[in-house]
């Protein structure tokens, strides 16, 4: 089953250098694309509406200035089951019990700086790769 994922390289991984090393993983995985790829700053009516399930809870607010903070990558990557794939390569949210191996295991401490996002069901794909991608189908 071919989908295609919003993935986000989170500013930590920018300033870090990791891009590479990050986009490198996908491409690696046999028959798995990127379709789209774009270096931005996200401001702050983007990230709204990206993150608006998460409205009002504690960790929202520094979310959204650590996400402001520096640009990020925006990428589609396309591929058999690649939803479910990307979010097993990147690891649980917090990087302290991400596996070693995976992306926030490798190279995450802090759980709001993990590096990555990465859309978490098929509904959630639609969704926000019409708000980073909309000319995009
Ligand atoms: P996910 O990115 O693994 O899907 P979500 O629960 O959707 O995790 O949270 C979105 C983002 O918000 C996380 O990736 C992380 O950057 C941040 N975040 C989530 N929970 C916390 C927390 O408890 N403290 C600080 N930041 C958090
Ligand atoms: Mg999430």
């Amino acid at each position: 089953m071919s989908q295609r994922t919003l993935v986000l390289l989170k500013p930590d991984a920018v300033r870090r250098g990791l891009i590479g090393e990050i986009i490198g993983r996908f491409e690696k995985k046999a028959g798995w694309t990127i379709r789209a790829l774009e270096l931005r700053e996200l401001d702050r009516p983007l990230l709204e509406q990206h993150y608006a399930e998460h409205v009002g809870r504690p960790f929202y607010e520094p979310l959204v200035e650590f996400m402001s903070s520096g640009p990020s990558v925006a990428l589609v990557v396309e591929g058999e089951r690649v939803i479910e794939g990307v979010r097993a390569l990147a690891g649980p949210t917090d990087p302290i019990a991400a596996t070693p191996g995976s992306i926030r295991g490798d190279f995450g401490t802090i759980v709001r700086e993990n590096l990555i996002h990465a859309s978490d069901s098929e509904e959630s794909a639609e969704r926000e790769l019409k708000i980073f991608f909309p000319d995009f189908s």
